[in-house]
């Protein structure tokens, strides 16, 4: 009987997250989009992930993954998609935005309040670090020495790379910017590349480029990359999140959280 219990309640979350991806399967396409993703390539992801934080370093494709229980932290091979080396969370953390600095990671948490700093080559957690709010998005701006984070609202929080004290903040107009959008569900995964910050919408497939000095968001349209996905695997993903540089280019790695396939794009004008 309890075991017919649990099999109940963990079909009602699983229909739920199904839900869930319903209802961010179809957005309208943006009308306003300065920029467009053109697919180059497609490797594999592991559909098991709930990306939430995603960046290529050396050739290391480091990525975090979240749920109660199911979160983790991995290196994996950017080509193949094959996990080289992963390491579980305690199972009450649920892990979020990531960012490489120097020898360690910083790892988000989503509401539990800590950060967790890892060395970068074992993923063994170094410290845990407290912080007041939601994480949601992390990334290292390098020109200005600095993490930038979301926490799932319009404005970005600067901090300082080896304390994580906070040291400033930017107001976005994304609310402005991507139609039907909630104050509370705006910028989620973070990546810090060619002077700006590029953002993923929660449950838009846009992503939007916000210029560090001024906050101002450039919409691109991802509409293109859901596209690609497979026909059979369109039902069972989440949302779009997950956004890597490729170092040495103007081109991105995308996923989602349980995507089976990671794409390399380019962002291109629209207009
Ligand atoms: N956040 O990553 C946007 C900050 C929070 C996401 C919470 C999603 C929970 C959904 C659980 C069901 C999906 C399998
Ligand atoms: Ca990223």
């Amino acid at each position: 009987m309890r075991a017919v219990l649990v099999i109940f309640a963990v079909a009602a979350v699983l229909a739920g997250c199904a839900d869930d991806a319903g209802d961010t399967a179809t957005p309208p396409p943006p009308a306003n989009a300065g920029l467009r993703a053109e697919v180059l390539a497609e490797s594999p992801h592991d559909p098991r992930a709930f990306t939430q934080g995603l960046e290529l370093v050396d050739g290391v494709l480091y990525e975090g993954t979240g749920l109660e229980g199911r979160s983790s932290i991995r290196r994996t091979d950017p080509a193949t998609g094959e996990v080289r080396a992963s390491v579980d969370l305690d199972r009450d953390l649920f892990g979020e935005g990531i960012t490489v600095v120097g020898p360690t990671i910083w790892q988000l948490t989503w509401r539990n309040g800590v950060v967790i700093q890892r060395d970068r080559n074992t993923l063994a957690e170094l410290r845990r670090v407290p912080y007041t709010g939601e994480g949601w998005g992390l990334c290292h701006d390098p020109a200005a020495d600095r993490l930038i984070m979301s926490d799932g609202s319009d404005t970005l929080t600067f901090r300082d790379p080896r304390t994580f004290a906070e040291t400033g903040r930017l107001r976005t107009d994304v609310l402005a910017k991507v139609p039907g959008t909630r104050p509370d569900e705006l910028l989620n995964e973070l990546e810090c590349a060619h002077g700006a910050v590029y953002a993923n919408v929660w449950k838009q497939d846009v992503i939007a480029r916000v210029d560090v000095r001024s906050g101002e968001v450039t919409v691109a349209d991802l509409t293109a990359v859901r596209a690609r996905l497979p026909e059979d695997a369109r039902k069972d993903v989440d949302v779009l999140n997950g956004i890597a540089a490729i170092p040495g280019t103007d081109e991105f790695l995308v996923t989602g959280k349980l995507w089976p396939r990671t794409f390399r794009v380019k962002l291109v004008t629209t207009r």
